[in-house]
């Protein structure tokens, strides 16, 4: 019974994160995101810009239809041994499907990591992250 249960319980749990590349758990929404362009991870002197679309939508509407989202912004940031920091603004459209276009991503080589953060606009607290491979 109790193993029954469980197998219920995982069922359900493998279909609301189907196809979520991130959830946050707080508003059960969806994260899903696909690199357009890039990800470039720039040399000194080169300036190529990625690109990124980001759905959001809640995790059980197995639709996936796309929620608008004023309230969380993407930032690139990096990881290096002594310190961290982000990197020039991005520009954010809105698509026709609902998903947003981020835009003039430019990330520099550099000794550490990018990670691409799903930040509160209103108070800059990380809700999500992704490394940069
Ligand atoms: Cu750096």
């Amino acid at each position: 019974m109790k193993a029954l249960l469980s197998l219920i319980i995982l069922t359900f749990s493998m279909q609301s994160f189907a196809d979520c590349d991130l959830l946050l758990e707080d508003s059960n929404t969806c994260i899903e995101y696909t690199w357009t362009n890039g990800p470039h991870l720039n040399s000194r002197a080169e300036r190529n810009f990625s690109e990124l679309v980001v759905k959001y939508f809640d995790a059980d509407d197995t639709s996936e239809t796309a929620l608008e989202n004023d309230l969380i912004k993407v930032l690139p940031w990096m990881i290096m041994p002594n310190m961290e920091h982000g990197t020039r603004p991005v520009i954010t459209t809105q698509l026709e499907d609902g998903s947003y276009l981020i835009s003039e991503i430019l990330l520099k080589k550099m000794m550490g990591y990018w990670e691409i953060r799903f930040v509160d606009s209103t108070d800059d607290s990380v809700l999500a992250s992704f490394k940069i491979q």
